[in-house]
């Protein structure tokens, strides 16, 4: 008999996933969790067996971009692979953003979002994506107040109905800065000639149209009907200022693009699948969402979204990785034995699980203050965690979701290198992680940018990581307390010696490490030994 390996194989991700369940059975009320634990075992049972089935089967599909007919006519029609059309139907019917919008479960429903996402994300070739941008533009129109906008396009991005589901790009990256927005050069020009309801006795609300004009270079899944961009209205002051976010409809009643040309698209390490497009607007039509200015800054509600997002995916890929490793270790024997015997191998993989448990805690702990700002059920101190605690935990578990797919392939030895085994692609697409939504050292710049006056969100931090390591004796809570110690007296002295920019990344780490630590103390996580170990101080001057 010649030797036959067995692949590795997915069971349901639900039902397999202790960490997930237990989590679950911590933070929901057990009414809640009876009630949406039927959706999350279904999801898993799609995302182990069919949804992974056809992932594997649609490997070598990309999106393929036709810009003219056989008759010289400029079309720009982008094909979608087979699985990214199955997991837009999939996601509108499971409510994988609509939960969140339905609300439900109260503040709860944003954990219960997620936990679909997390169990979603990993077998749909970053459908994730579109789902993110989409979420936080229902979250930025919500925020704007503009109840024309938000008539117009929330139902159709929180619904469940996948012929009336829409996707939402988010228009943001220029040749001049993925990460300085403020650079942006595509104008604003009011379309004075189609004016709508400009009378000022009218009743309605004044929709002026606008026109843009300038090159989008980075647009994700160019396939959303809208997207929410950032424009300068001519005349308006340089920087992020004077920029105005804008929404826009892609296409016509006669699905024809509205003076926008898909130039290519592009050509990338990983996420092959999103087709991300170079895009030209040439008096593309556009409303103001709030305002001529700060567009930056209007946009954020949309960022903290994604970067939740970016989290979820990354713990989700982490998981997928360990899920596939362990399971493999079960079916290899090497030397003697399954490799699940062999004490090195397995040590090596309860390394992999500590930072993918760590980075799911962070992660989901971001998505339950989350769910208690969308219902203001969040105090002030919490508000400001928050908005800490979101570039900390995207700039940290980022960073470990590329090591830990890494790792995980070296844990198939060869076959991990093989394309047909489906599982370089775990590291390709974990690789944009860090790049996209801001990269590691813009967001340890926002981080410091969220101290707030006087650093009052690291008190708060402190605080926080306090009590969650309360019960916890000795030398775990020590570690952490050190950390958060160090991190403090760093920022004091860094301050004064100019050294704040240079440290940043390794202050913005400590503090991502240390609250994941500190989270996994809390679960009381046989895995928390073991990460600490790792170490969580990064500063080492
Ligand atoms: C798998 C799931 C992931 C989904 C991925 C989706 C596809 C991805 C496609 C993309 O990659 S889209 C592009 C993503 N681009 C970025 O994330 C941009 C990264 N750069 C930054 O985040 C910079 O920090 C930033 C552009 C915001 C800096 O711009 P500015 O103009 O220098 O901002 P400034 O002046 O510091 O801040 C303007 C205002 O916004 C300030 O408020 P005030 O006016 O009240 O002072 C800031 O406090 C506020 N602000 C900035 N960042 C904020 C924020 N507020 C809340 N949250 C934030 N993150």
């Amino acid at each position: 008999m010649l030797f036959q390996q067995q692949p590795p194989t997915l069971g349901n991700q639900y039902l397999d996933d202790p960490v997930l369940h237990s989590y679950l059975k911590r933070v929901l009320p057990p009414d809640v969790l009876r009630e949406v634990e039927p959706e999350l075992i279904e999801m898993g049972r799609l995302a182990g067996g069919d949804m992974y089935q056809m992932q594997l089967a649609d490997r070598l599909n990309e999106p393929r971009l036709t810009q003219w007919d056989a008759w010289g006519n400029r079309i720009d029609h982008i094909e979608l692979t087979p699985l990214w059309r199955a997991a837009e139907k999939i996601a509108a019917e499971h409510g994988v953003v609509a939960t969140a919008y339905e609300q439900k479960h109260g503040r709860f429903s944003r954990v219960q979002q997620c936990a679909l996402a997390y169990l979603f994300t990993p077998s749909t070739d970053i459908y994730s994506c579109p789902l993110a941008m989409t979420d936080g533009a229902a979250r930025t129109l919500l925020s704007s107040g503009n109840q024309t906008l938000i008539e117009r396009a929330v139902p159709h991005l929180t619904t469940r109905d996948p012929n009336q589901f829409w996707t939402s790009g988010q228009w943001m990256t220029e040749l001049t800065g993925g990460s300085d927005v403020g650079l942006s050069e595509t104008i604003a020009r009011p379309d004075n000639a189609n004016e709508r309801n400009a009378d000022e006795t009218s009743s309605e609300p004044p929709t002026r149209n606008w026109l843009l004009f300038g090159r989008k270079w980075f647009t994700s899944a160019a396939t959303s009907q809208i997207a929410l961009t950032l424009a300068r209205p001519e005349g308006n002051p340089p920087g992020g200022r004077g920029l105005a976010l804008f929404y826009l409809e892609m296409r016509d009643a006669c699905g024809q693009l509205r003076n926008i040309r898909i130039e290519r698209l592009k050509d990338k390490l990983g996420t092959r699948k999103v087709p991300t497009a170079e895009l030209t607007l040439d008096g593309a039509p556009a409303q103001l969402v709030a305002g001529t200015t700060d567009g930056v800054k209007n946009i954020t509600p949309l960022l903290s979204i994604t970067r939740l997002w970016n989290g979820i995916s990354a713990a989700a890929l982490m998981r997928r990785s360990v899920a596939l490793a362990l399971d493999y270790a079960r079916k290899r024997t090497a030397f003697g034995a399954p490799l699940a015997e062999k004490p090195l191998h397995m040590d090596t993989l309860a390394g992999l699980q500590a930072e993918s448990k760590a980075a799911f805690h962070i992660a989901f702990f971001v998505a339950e203050l989350t769910g208690r700002a969308e219902t203001n059920e969040i105090s002030q101190d919490e508000s400001m965690l928050l908005r800490l605690l979101t570039p900390l935990m995207k700039l940290t578990t980022a960073r470990q979701a590329v090591a830990v797919t890494s790792e995980a392939l070296e844990a198939f030895g060869g076959a991990g290198y093989v394309e047909d085994t489906g599982l370089p692609v775990l590291l390709r697409d974990a690789q944009v992680l860090p790049i996209w939504e801001g990269t590691t050292n813009v967001l340890a710049l926002d981080a410091l940018r969220a101290l707030g006056p006087d650093d009052r969100a690291l008190q708060v931090l402190k605080d926080e990581a306090g009590r969650l390591i309360s019960n916890v004796d000795g030398k775990l809570a020590s570690v952490v307390r050190n950390a958060l110690a160090h991190a403090e007296s760093w920022l004091i002295t860094a301050r004064k010696s100019g050294e704040l920019e240079a440290g940043a990344r390794r202050f913005a780490l400590t503090l991502g490490r240390t609250m994941e630590l500190a989270l996994l103390c809390k679960q009381g996580s046989r895995s928390a030994q073991r990460f600490a170990s790792e170490g969580v101080d990064r500063i080492w001057r």
